[in-house]
């Protein structure tokens, strides 16, 4: 092909974004652009970010270590990160002895287990490179390793659902919702709390081959009825002629408890199915009608704390009865305090409307937040890389971060029972950025101040790299052979290295390999990284559940290999719908529990054995009187090539953007193109303002994943200088970083400059 007058030629690679075209010049030695496939009907915008982030200034290029480690040795250092920090860039032979002798010296004196590995976070498509598959085999071969569990998306739901629905009824819900077409076959009614934000489907884990969803979400919205619950109107397309129930963030429990109470009350509840396939029913309707707390569940009740009319409720409700009714929670509202019970609140209203587990109805969690939802297509295992068995048995849900490496040796409540946090000195992290992703960055810098040691592997100097004592630079996935698909994909894809790493990056299969053979460890098993891409596939290739597939070399000229097209024929809970004494849940009563006797013996201040709504709304008179919803970014992965163009061009004065309804930007003095100062109890950032009549007044929004610069912390842009680090609950320990309380006011100050994404200061020995 030619560009621009070059001489170029064209493969194919993926991100979780979607796969493209990778242009690269003739000589083999530039990527020269990115692009989506001109017939994929709703590429995501980032896909031509990759080709810029490749090349940046902000690239890793040597192995690196922080000045004031390399001078003073391993031990807790309250300057991580700060300004002055200073990085020394090294040769890679000196980088690799000193990290194995670091893991040799905790790993002795301390044991495994103060080594943490968890490593959360999403790195790049690639079955073989996986960040984090990489890391925890070779933190196994050396012995193990303090894990994480559960995940930042569905942390709540993943500890809640499978005491009401079983773990096998959690993967159904996952991986067998209706297709689009099953709910515009079937589905009347859509009420989607949370809205259905078409840029969030862009992203699907591990790639997606052409993105159709918006497409079919778009023909189920000719039959379907949507109605968006949500404090965003632009939530959901414009096209899609949505009805918008602008609601209070944080206040769904209240509407879906007073659905439920109206169902109850006009006799629309389907009796029959609560006797035959639920269990707790008659302790909900207590609830509903006020007997524990004197609070009946009205659709005034609900009203008042949500904002939305109670003729509203009521008229929902009726219509919900009325047909074939999908009662779908996005991801959102389950990553706050207490958000575990919009999710309990949410199946029981389902269960109330009788509808689960018929076509095209009951209760879905996920079409807007991910993009493989509603595609249809049957997942298919994958190759992986295999990780070992780690001996270490310590383990936090991974939102739980600076909780353990502040409170090593003390213990958190956790699904009923006790964990122990282990005193960590050494963390490693690689393929996530808890700079951008935890809650509360100014208690995680303190969190890394207290360990002995920090590495990273990254591409670029992410704010999580700036506070590393030893980074090593990482090979991109246009730089390394691999292959990908992702959840629910067409196919299983190659990866071919487009180029050669930037500067002196390595596979990161090449650095543990290193390190291992110091640590007298084996983690290659004699096999290089392109025979062992040959082995996961060919050990793919012959197990009896995979499709049929050529031999390696022919599905590596080929470029790929097909995966199944075939549908569910019925949608998750069918099975039990027919026949719950022939198909029971894998639950304690073998039912739907809308009462959990077991979540009720745990005794726990903030989770009963039914959905109860919890109040989470700032004190009257707190000066943080705007709800800011910290969403995920539509021109970016989370943080991921936030220094390229697609997502720099959403900018406003330079700043990541918050968007404000008009009413509650006057009352502040402040228009678009302004720049704001936005507080929270925990921290602040300047933003750049938006005004929209897209949201409800009282309501703000940014979205996460700006990068946080450690060298001005009072005005980086994360969002995440602003949530509150505390658990969803006792029970589940999640992120509750979907929403945080904030004051909004006009900056006049002199501007900072952003220099978020120039990397440290390099020094001399
Ligand atoms: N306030 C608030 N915070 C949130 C959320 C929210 O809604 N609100 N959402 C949360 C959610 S759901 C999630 S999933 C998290 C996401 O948090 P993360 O997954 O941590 O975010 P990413 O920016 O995707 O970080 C991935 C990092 O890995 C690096 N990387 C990519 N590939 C590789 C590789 O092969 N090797 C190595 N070594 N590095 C690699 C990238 O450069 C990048 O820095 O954020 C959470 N944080
Ligand atoms: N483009 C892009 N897509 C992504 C990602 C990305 O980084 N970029 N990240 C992916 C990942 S890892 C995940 S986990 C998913 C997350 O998927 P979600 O968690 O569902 O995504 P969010 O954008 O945080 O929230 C969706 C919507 O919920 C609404 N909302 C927030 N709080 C409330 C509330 O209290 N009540 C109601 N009714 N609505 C509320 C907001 O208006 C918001 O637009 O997204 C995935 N998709
Ligand atoms: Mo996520």
């Amino acid at each position: 092909m030619d560009h621009d007058g070059r001489v170029t030629r064209t493969q194919e690679s993926s991100t979780h974004w979607g796969t493209f075209q990778v242009e690269i010049s003739d000589d083999g030695r530039e990527v020269v652009e990115t692009r989506p496939y001109s017939d994929d009907p709703d590429a995501a915008p980032a896909i031509a970010a990759v080709a810029e982030g490749l090349r940046h200034p902000s690239r890793v290029t040597r192995p690196a270590i922080r000045r004031r480690w390399l001078e003073r040795g391993p031990g807790p250092d309250p300057l991580r990160g700060t300004p002055d920090d200073q990085y020394v860039e090294v040769g890679w032979d000196e980088a690799l002895d000193l990290l194995a002798r670091e893991l040799d010296r905790v790993r002795t004196v301390h044991g495994n287990r103060g080594i943490f590995g968890g490593s959360y976070g999403w790195g790049s498509a690639g079955r073989f490179h996986h960040a984090q598959s990489q890391l925890h085999r070779f933190l196994t071969s050396i012995g193990g390793y303090t894990r994480s569990i559960n995940d930042y998306s569905r942390g709540a739901s993943l500890v809640l659902l499978p005491h009401l629905i079983g773990p096998r009824g959690m993967r159904e819900l996952r991986n067998r919702p209706p297709s689009w077409r099953h709910i515009a076959e079937h589905t009347d009614l859509m009420i989607a709390f949370g809205g259905l934000r078409r840029s969030n489907t862009w992203v699907v884990p591990g790639g997606h081959d052409r993105h159709v969803g918006t497409r079919l979400a778009g023909e189920a919205a000719a039959s379907t009825h949507i109605v968006s619950v949500s404090s965003q109107r632009d939530d959901t397309l414009a096209e899609w002629d949505a009805e918008w129930v602008g609601i209070r963030p944080g206040t769904d429990t209240a509407v879906l408890l007073a659905l439920t109470h109206t169902l109850v009350t006009e006799g629309l509840a389907d009796e029959a199915f609560l006797a035959t396939h639920t269990v707790g029913a008659d302790r909900v309707r207590a609830y509903l009608r006020g007997e524990p707390d004197g609070v009946a569940k009205t659709p005034e009740w609900a009203e008042a704390v949500s904002g939305v009319p109670a003729t509203t409720i009521r008229d929902l409700a009726r219509r919900a009865a009325a047909g074939r009714t999908l009662v779908n929670v996005t991801y959102s509202l389950q990553r706050a305090e207490h958000g575990e019970q919009a999710i309990f609140a949410a199946v029981t209203f389902a269960a109330f409307l009788g509808q689960i587990g018929l076509p095209g109805g009951g209760f879905t969690h996920g079409y807007g937040s991910m993009g493989d939802y509603g595609v249809g297509v049957v997942p298919v295992p994958l190759p992986t890389f295999p990780q070992g068995r780690n001996p270490v048995t310590d383990f936090i849900p991974c939102a739980r971060i600076s909780d353990l490496l502040l409170h090593g040796g003390e213990s958190i409540p956790y699904d009923g029972g006790t964990l122990g946090l282990p005193v960590i000195r050494l963390v490693y992290w690689a393929g996530g950025n808890p700079f951008h992703h935890h809650q509360d960055l100014r208690r995680l810098t303190r969190a890394v101040a207290a360990v002995d040691t920090l590495v990273v592997n990254e591409f670029h100097w992410t704010p999580t790299a700036r506070h590393a004592d030893i980074v090593l630079p990482a090979a991109t996935g246009l730089e390394r052979d691999d292959l990908a698909a992702g959840a629910g994909d067409t196919r299983l894809r190659t990866m071919p290295r487009a180029v050669a790493p930037a500067g002196e990056a390595r596979e990161e299969f090449w650095i543990y390999d290193q390190l291992a053979r110091r640590l007298d460890a084996d983690f290659a098993e004699g096999r290089d990284s392109r025979e062992w891409l040959e082995t996961i596939y060919e050990e793919w290739r012959e197990r009896p559940d995979t499709p049929d597939a050529p031999p390696f070399e022919e599905f590596w000229r080929n470029g790929g290999t097909p995966l199944p097209q075939h549908h569910y024929r019925d949608d998750a809970f069918t099975d039990y719908r027919a026949d719950p004494v022939a198909h029971p849940l894998d639950t304690p009563s073998g039912r739907i529990e809308l009462f959990s006797t077991t979540l009720d013996a745990f005794g726990l201040a903030d989770t009963a054995g039914h959905a109860v709504w919890i109040d989470t709304a700032e004190p009257p008179g707190s000066p943080y009187d705007l709800q800011l919803l910290c969403t995920q970014p539509s021109r970016r992965l989370h943080s991921q090539l936030d220094m390229a163009a697609p997502s720099r061009s959403t900018k406003v004065a330079d700043r990541e953007p918050v968007r404000l309804h008009p009413s509650d930007a006057a009352a502040r003095g402040l228009t678009d193109g302004d720049v704001a100062l936005v507080h929270s109890a925990q921290g602040s950032l300047l933003a750049g303002v938006v005004t929209t009549d897209a949201l409800l007044s009282g309501v703000a929004q940014m979205h996460t994943g700006a990068w946080y610069d450690p060298s001005a912390p009072e005005i980086a842009d994360c969002v995440n200088v602003l949530t509150k680090d505390v658990g969803t609950s006792q029970l589940t320990q999640a992120s509750s970083g979907a929403r945080v309380a904030v004051s909004i006011a006009r900056y006049d100050g002199e501007l900072p400059p952003v220099r978020a994404y120039e990397g440290p200061r390099l020094a001399a020995r």
